[in-house]
């Protein structure tokens, strides 16, 4: 639908799909392709008929992390004059649930974008780990923060120190991702994932989400008013009286998102 040079982007059913496409590289994610990736997102967050989004690579890698070549003779003062990680903070304002579907790498850079995803699919290839280390520098889009929230300081520490891969069965184990499958219908199975998410009422979803978000950084007396406001709302919604209605009527409910 638009003229991206480093993503494509397309759209089944009300399923917003971004895939990063720059495989001779493995996906490596230069800083136009960040700014692209972003630009979709935001444009289906404000597309009515979109209700999810599905987030993955095209070829051998979801990822293999920021573009290395890019970023080798930048110093310090570069990163500051082009702010380089705004881009990155507007994830976290988009409203819609976002699926990262991952086979191969998931490295560095790539592995803290699908963490800025709420599902993780993955195929039963897919391969994460934070090998910065091993190039002298660290984790710089929130790999430190949000690897450590997920699973503790133990396994985030010891994979941090030593960049070691984690196979997906790992990641699993950890609640890092979702679900495993097959290669070949790992992307049929995130579609279904996503339809069945896009088939529940949008405003439920939607503060759900912002919700769930809420409570990993807050205390729980803030994060329960929080969720009480959001639960009160969600009463001024016609798509809460259809719901109920519907199911006092014994029949599905048709959602409209508003
Ligand atoms: N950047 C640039 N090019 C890359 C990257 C990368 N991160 N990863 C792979 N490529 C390129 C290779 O240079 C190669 O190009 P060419 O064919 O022209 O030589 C091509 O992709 C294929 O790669 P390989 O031949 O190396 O494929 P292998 O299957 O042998 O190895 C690996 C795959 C193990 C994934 C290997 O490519 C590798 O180690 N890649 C680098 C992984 C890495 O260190 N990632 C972390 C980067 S640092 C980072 O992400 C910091 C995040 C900071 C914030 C993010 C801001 C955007």
């Amino acid at each position: 639908i638009n003229n991206y040079e480093y993503i494509q982007t397309s759209i089944e059913g009300r399923i917003g799909m971004i895939a990063l496409n720059r495989p001779d590289v493995l996906n490596a994610l230069n800083r136009t392709m960040v700014v692209e990736i972003l630009s979709a997102m935001e444009s289906f967050d404000q597309d009515e008929s979109i209700r999810v989004i599905i987030l993955s690579g095209n070829g051998r890698a979801f990822a293999a992390g920021a573009d290395i070549e890019e970023m080798s003779a930048d110093g310090p003062i570069d990163f500051e004059l082009l702010n380089q990680f705004k881009n990155w903070d507007r994830i976290a304002s988009i409203k819609k649930p976002i699926i990262a579907v991952v086979q191969g790498f998931a490295l560095g850079g790539g592995f803290e974008l699908a963490l800025c995803c709420d599902l993780i699919f993955a195929a039963d290839d897919a391969t994460f780990g934070f090998p910065e280390v091993n190039l002298g520098v660290m984790p710089g889009a929130g790999g430190t923060q949000r690897l450590t929230k997920l699973v503790g300081k133990t396994k985030a520490m010891e994979w941090l120190f030593t960049g070691k891969r984690i196979t997906a069965n790992e990641a699993l184990q950890f609640g890092i991702i979702n679900s495993i499958f097959a290669k070949e219908i790992l992307i049929e199975e995130a579609l279904k994932a996503g339809g069945m998410i896009a088939s529940q009422a949008p405003l439920s979803i939607r503060f759900i989400k912002e919700a769930v978000l809420k409570a990993v950084d807050t205390p729980l007396e803030e994060g329960m008013h929080f969720e009480r406001k959001n639960f009160y709302l969600l009463f001024s919604s016609e798509d809460q009286k259809e719901g109920m209605r519907a199911f006092i009527e014994k029949r599905n409910p048709d959602f409209k998102g508003r």
